[in-house]
């Protein structure tokens, strides 16, 4: 069987200008083709699925009807883009997104000009297109530009803040609302309330059909009664929070009517001024395990499309998100000041567990993780002892709320920072690389990198029973295998431990998930090893004690080499006028691209060979001198 046999017309669409010769008969028969498409390719490596089954129709209406990539298109988050990529040219490659050397797993503007803005972190597209539909009308270019945005990423404040700015602007842009009342997990809000409401209503049910007739008729038409009815629309529709802010308001249509969408895109290409159409589709559509449970099926590895079996991932024990799910669950159970706070991640973060035995500690604030971090420090101010449950590469956005609302004011607040560190298919955007460089430069701020499993639990422990803010920074998967204690207790603040004593006058200085290898490499040769639990405080006194009896350090850290943890050593060794040889290892001043997590510390240098080929490198030109100075 060829591709051809299979999918006979998905097949012979190579760019979407094939698309644009097909009959709206043909269209119809080419989504059928794509979304059996996706469901053959992404079973047999797993990736984002039931977003992307959902914006099948939309997806060739879009590049239909746009003359793309002239006209910008520009998908929020991007998780929803596989029919884009299949359609712009990268079918044959979808097998390998995510993977080292694959397809990237968002838009990327380095890898197809379809691709028009890079994505993974969400809610930017409306600013984005916003920037350049006025950037391309300053130069006198005719372009249409359209953003596509889900409702759970609409949740963000930064949504708001591109259409309370597009509003204000006569400027021609299309904002594509896809409403599929999920985030990854239900969403949340007043917003999506207000949706759903709308939608389930009878009356609204009878206007959307009749309006919808009228529209594919006589558009002018159906403008004018569109006009009419304003005040009316107010109350019943949910255009009103939209048109207040300056935007034409249309819809809802169904997204995977492809007439309807066609249609409508037709008819709104070339209106003037901004324009939000609002679509309504179902997440994982056209697949039925995944339409009965789409948080399931948001990004499941490979799996079985007959029996809707996915595989399991070998797992050699709990994961870092498993054990934070399950010391919060501990903790809250003492101590009912316990809130968690999660910016629409429950599942990723390990809170399942805990939104079901404490639903009124749990607050899932949406994809809003600014207001995660300010809300945190308000509930701090009232005496709550609030975690905030985020990953490294998302906390990057609550910086502010960091510095000016929590640190500033020495708020105790607790940040579970998952995924720090590498994270795999997700890629560069994802990548929790930055997170101990820009958090220990902040007045107050305690930092922890737990090296195991049960360390990690000891340092949240730890952490809650500070007077001040504090980060907690794990990686994704699992630890080394280190039994769990029931039993909590405080860990010694701003300490770390020497793990072995060398004579070879090198010392390893490791943080966290690198300490198991720097025990390894360490024994190797003969090297002292430290793991220094705290990047801040810092451990000076142990710092000052290994300075003096090796006149060789190495620091080891899953961060970005600058401004991170071995910086903060050279930082005291400097202070002592310490005349130490001092190297550092850690992620390098570059963008570190998609793969397994493995694939991704090797490509940093960071897995056990690199690590050891590195420390070999820079230690092997010592060594004689040592042996003498030994000698
Ligand atoms: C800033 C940021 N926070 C969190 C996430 C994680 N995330 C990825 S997709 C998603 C849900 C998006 O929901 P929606 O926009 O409605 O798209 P759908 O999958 O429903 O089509 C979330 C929370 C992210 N990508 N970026």
């Amino acid at each position: 069987m060829t591709l051809a046999d299979d999918f006979p017309l998905l097949s012979r669409i190579n760019a979407p200008a094939d698309l644009r010769t097909l009959s709206r008969a043909d269209l119809a028969a080419v989504a059928a083709e794509l979304r059996r498409y996706l469901i053959h390719t992404v079973s047999g490596m797993g990736g984002h699925f039931a977003s992307g089954l959902g914006t099948v129709e939309l997806t060739i209406a879009l590049h239909a009807v746009f003359n793309t990539p002239h006209d910008r298109l520009v998908w929020d988050v991007g998780h929803q883009a596989y029919p884009h990529k299949v359609l712009t040219g990268r079918r044959d490659l979808l097998r390998t997104i995510k993977q080292h050397d694959g397809l990237a797993p968002f838009p990327a503007r380095s890898e197809s000009e379809y691709d028009t803005f890079g994505v993974g972190h969400s809610s930017t597209s409306i600013s984005a297109a916003l920037g350049m539909a006025i950037g391309a009308a300053a130069r006198g270019e005719h372009r249409r530009v359209v953003a596509v945005i889900g409702d759970g990423a609409m949740t963000a404040g930064m949504a708001f803040e591109a259409l309370n700015h597009a509003g204000s602007l006569n400027v021609d842009l299309l904002v594509v609302l896809n409403d599929n009342d999920m985030s990854i997990s239900n969403n949340v809000g007043a917003l999506s309330n207000y949706f759903a409401k709308v939608l389930s209503g009878k009356l609204y049910a009878s206007l959307r059909e009749g309006g919808k007739k009228v529209l594919r008729q006589m558009p002018t038409v159906w403008e004018l009664a569109r006009r009419s009815e304003e005040h009316m629309k107010g109350m019943i529709l949910p255009g009103t929070v939209f048109e207040e802010m300056g935007l034409n308001y249309i819809g809802p249509i169904d997204g995977h009517d492809l007439n309807a969408l066609l249609t409508t895109l037709e008819n709104m290409r070339d209106l003037k001024g901004p324009q939000l159409l609002h679509v309504v589709t179902r997440k994982g559509k056209g697949y039925a395990p995944a339409e009965a449970d789409p948080i399931k099926w948001h990004g499941p590895g490979p799996f079985d499309p007959v029996s809707a079996t996915i595989f399991k991932e070998k797992s050699t024990g709990p994961t870092y998100s498993k054990i934070f799910g399950q010391w919060l669950c501990d903790m809250a159970a003492r101590d009912p000041r316990i809130m968690a706070v999660t910016p629409a991640m429950r599942e990723g973060s390990g809170l399942v567990e805990f939104e079901k035995k404490f639903p009124e500690r749990y607050f899932d604030v949406g994809i809003a993780e600014q207001h995660a971090v300010t809300f945190a420090a308000g509930l701090a101010c009232e005496g709550a002892k609030p975690v905030v449950a985020i990953y490294s590469s998302f906390l990057q956005r609550g910086y502010d709320q960091l510095v000016h609302d929590v640190a500033l004011q020495n708020l105790p607040v607790v940040f579970a920072i998952d995924r720090a560190g590498l994270v795999g298919g997700d890629g560069a955007t994802h990548q929790g690389s930055y997170d101990l460089s820009f958090l220990r430069c902040i007045p107050n701020m305690v930092v922890m990198t737990p090296s195991n499993e049960d360390e990690c639990r000891q340092m949240l422990f730890t952490a809650q029973a500070l007077d001040a803010p504090v980060a907690v920074r794990y990686p994704r998967g699992c630890g080394p295998g280190v039994p769990i204690q029931d039993t909590m207790h405080i860990l010694p603040l701003g300490r770390g431990v020497i793990l072995r004593e060398g004579r070879s006058g090198l010392a390893l200085l490791a943080f966290g998930s690198l300490v198991a290898a720097a025990e390894r490499i360490g024994a190797e040769l003969d090297a002292t090893v430290v793991n220094m639990r705290y990047v801040k405080p810092i451990d000076e006194a142990l710092i000052a004690r290994v300075a003096a009896k090796n006149p060789y350090i190495i620091t080891l850290e899953e961060n970005v080499v600058a401004g991170g943890a071995g910086s903060a050593v050279g930082e005291v060794l400097a202070a002592l006028r310490s005349s130490v040889a001092l190297h550092h290892i850690g992620i390098p001043d570059r963008a570190i691209a998609h793969g397994t997590r493995e694939d991704c510390l090797a490509d940093a240098g960071l897995d056990l060979a690199a690590l050891r080929a590195q420390v070999h490198a820079w230690w092997r030109p010592a060594r004689p001198l040592m042996v003498d100075v030994a000698g």
